[in-house]
């Protein structure tokens, strides 16, 4: 089964056979995230979870104090989804495509509400482009209108995609728009929620038409937005090894331990120089380095 929503010690489960099973955690076994595949044994009254079986991929975001809170489990990808309105907070594209290189969970950068007819969509292209440059996938959708549904689909199919993004960027929007079945779906969910359709303060994952939680089910989860999205605690050189491009230097720094910030010989530094890694990139990291000094 799968695990389609997790609260404290019960969540809710879904059976290959399509049915939603309300079940409970034992302590031995731990909290499964949305999205694990889970053993559920229901030979008693309240059926409870077994076993949480291994893991493809975790995403995570940080704590206040900078541990990785862990959001889902075993997503093929992760749909970064951005708008004009409300647009991007600082560095906030890096920090998601960091996540997903340092976590081994492929992006997809989706430029939501295109319909709007403002320059700032205009603007968000041209962000992307370096992005896509840099070999990331882009696309550009709009829920209201439809436009550049069919193609996201056809990315989706027999894969598990976990939606993020900030608050207000049409997350819940745009699932909406490719599970027409959403409402059933949701309001199934909110028996363990204890909550009301579409308020997403916890994970949740959906099925895609004609998917249930047999193998290869295509699957989406929904996360709560923040405003916010934050790293969790590492240091200059994991940080590093977030920028695909900074990859082909790592290793030809003089120092192996090299932080890659004002350390003599440093490729990485060297490589920026020379207009080989793009300068924005290289200061976005000088920022997201400087900005773990909270944690510490
Ligand atoms: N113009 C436009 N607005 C949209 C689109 N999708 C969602 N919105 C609006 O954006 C707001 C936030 O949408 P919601 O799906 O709740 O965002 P979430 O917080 O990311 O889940 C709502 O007022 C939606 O009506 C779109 O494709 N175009
Ligand atoms: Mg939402
Ligand atoms: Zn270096």
């Amino acid at each position: 089964m799968d695990c389609l929503t997790s609260w404290g010690n019960h969540g809710m489960a879904g059976t290959p056979a399509g049915e939603k099973l309300t079940v409970h955690y034992k302590r031995k076994v731990g909290r499964p995230l949305c999205g694990d595949r889970i053993v559920v044994n229901s030979q008693t009254e309240q059926p409870w979870v077994e076993e949480i079986l291994p893991r493809s991929s975790r995403f995570a975001r940080a704590d206040k104090r900078g541990r990785p809170q862990w959001i889902a489990a075993n997503a093929d990808l992760v749909a970064i989804i951005i708008a004009a309105e409300p647009a991007p907070s600082h560095d906030l594209i890096d920090r998601y495509l960091i996540a997903c290189e340092l976590l081994h969970i492929k992006p997809l950068l989706v430029l939501q509400k295109i319909d709007l007819d403002s320059a700032g969509v205009v603007e968000l292209s041209a962000r992307i482009a370096p992005y896509q440059a840099l070999g990331y996938a882009a696309v550009q959708v709009s829920a209201h209108s439809g436009h550049g549904l069919e193609p996201l689909r056809a990315m989706l199919k027999q894969q598990r995609t976990l939606f993020t993004g900030q608050s207000g960027v049409g997350k819940s929007s745009l699932i909406s728009a490719l599970i027409p079945d959403l409402n059933l779906q949701t309001r199934a969910l909110s028996v363990v929620t204890g909550k009301g359709t579409h308020t997403t303060s916890t994970a949740c994952m959906y099925y895609l038409p004609g998917s249930t939680a047999a193998a290869d089910a295509g699957s989406v989860i929904d996360t709560p937005g923040v405003w916010e999205y934050s790293l969790w605690q590492m240091s200059p050189a994991e940080l590093a090894a977030g920028f695909v491009e900074f990859q082909p230097w790592l290793d030809q720094c003089r120092f192996r331990d090299c932080q890659h910030i004002d350390t003599p010989g440093c490729a990485v530094i060297k490589a920026s120089g020379d207009g080989m890694i793009g300068d924005s990139r290289y200061k976005a990291f000088l920022r997201l380095a400087h900005e773990q000094d909270r944690y510490s």
